[in-house]
């Protein structure tokens, strides 16, 4: 048995203990990694990781990077436990239970609330930033011009003469209500269906992979990413081209950018731990029809147009192109969480000498790249148990 299933029996054990004593054990067996402990989307401990989760992401607004890191670091931790914490003893001997952490976890118990999250959901500026990176394409750096602006709210934004849009905001202002309302399982199905079909009239056989939350078992998420692999061949430039063209003229596309690879065969793996990757892409806004959402009756439709309301959501989609052999780091890449993606490549880099990227794996003691036709087949080069695609909700 490997040393992970190991780890998670002893835990589990351990933690049908914690009524009466709290075992030392603990310390030696949650790993620092996330891409060590098997995270599923059974979160015991909910009111703690949403706390850190927004203490987090007030330090992401603030370009706080550290302790960002450290909240998002004790958030993963707490959503691997088999049990919910009740007493500050339990959190004992975890890793990335810091000062501060471990504050907001003894408030949360103590007085039911955290009044430094309070004051944070309070603040203007957290507020502020919270709403305009709602919309698709602002940024930190867009959010962080507007409130020096004086502006607060989306109307302030749109009033103002001084505020110059991109493309891409001008599309997320347009189908604001669409996008901020959270896609679906049945809704990503559907789009499923969608690329696949057209993919396939340009390349059958072509393998389409939806991938990002879905691929983890989530029941909702913000956008419907997929990967898009030709076999056998190099990589169909054209077939993106193809898909966006047949789409358009479907009148299927609310929006879309196309970025063309930068792939450089002979570069090494990133050594950032969130760069961006060099395939091609497509980050794009598809209007799916109600009608495909009620299984084809065009009643809802009939209705929709007599009420003159409108028939359609939009929904947030993005595409990736992966050359065949490459198909693995992809894949594996794009299925996430980010806090997973982050560790595993941190694994690689402090306890293996390697360098992890979406496109390879590169061996700094040998020099060499390791291939890998699947996922279990670089998480084998990393010596590490492999993980489900559901067990990977760090
Ligand atoms: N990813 C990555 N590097 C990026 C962007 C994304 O490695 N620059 C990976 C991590 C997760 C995956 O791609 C999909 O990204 P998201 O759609 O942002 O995340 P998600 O887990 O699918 O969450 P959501 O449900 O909000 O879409
Ligand atoms: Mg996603």
């Amino acid at each position: 048995m490997g040393q992970l299933s190991q780890v998670h029996h002893e835990h589990s054990a351990a933690s049908f203990k914690h009524a009466e004593e709290t075992s030392p054990l603990s310390a030696d067996i949650v790993s620092q990694y996330a891409c060590q402990r098997r995270t599923t989307l059974n979160n015991y401990n909910k009111k703690f990781t949403d706390a850190f989760e927004i203490l987090a992401e007030n330090d992401e607004f603030r370009e706080n990077e550290g302790p960002c890191l450290s909240f998002r670091r004790a958030a993963s931790v707490l959503k691997f436990l088999q049990f919910a914490i009740a007493r500050i003893n339990d959190i004992e001997g975890l890793p990335w239970m810091g000062e501060q952490v471990k504050k907001v976890i003894e408030d949360i118990l103590e007085e039911g609330e955290s009044a430094r999250v309070k004051a944070v959901l309070n603040s203007e500026y957290y507020r502020s930033f919270k709403l305009f990176t709602s919309v698709f394409g602002v940024g930190l750096k867009t959010s962080g011009k507007w409130f020096r602006m004086g502006l607060r709210t989306l109307e302030d934004v749109k009033c103002d003469k001084n505020v110059q849009f991109t493309r891409m905001q001008k599309a997320g202002l347009l189908h604001y209500e669409d996008l901020i309302s959270c896609v679906l399982k049945a809704e990503a199905d559907l789009i499923y269906l969608i690329v696949k079909d057209t993919v396939w009239k340009f390349c059958p056989g072509a393998l389409v992979t939806l991938t990002g939350g879905f691929r983890r078992g989530k029941k909702v998420g913000h956008d419907v990413d997929f990967l898009i692999t030709v076999p056998g061949s190099r990589p169909e430039e054209e077939l993106l081209h193809l898909v966006i063209d047949y789409w358009k003229k479907q009148g299927l596309l609310l929006y879309y950018e196309l970025i063309e690879s930068t792939f450089e065969k002979t570069k090494l793996p990133s050594q950032k731990v969130d760069a961006f990757d060099h395939f091609q892409k497509c980050f794009a806004i598809l209007k799916l029809h109600k009608e495909r959402m009620d299984e084809g009756t065009t009643l809802t439709s009939m209705a929709c147009a007599m009420k003159e309301m409108k028939d359609w959501k939009a929904i947030r989609v993005d595409l990736v192109v992966s050359p065949s052999e490459q198909h693995a780091f992809a894949l594996l890449g794009w299925t996430g969480s980010r806090q997973f993606e982050r560790d595993l490549r941190r694994y690689a880099t402090h306890e293996k000498k390697m360098r992890l990227d979406n496109h390879a794996l590169y061996d700094k003691t040998k020099n060499i790249f390791l291939s890998a036709a699947s996922e279990e087949e670089i998480f084998a080069h990393l010596g590490l148990d492999y993980l489900e695609p559901w067990e990977r909700n760090a």
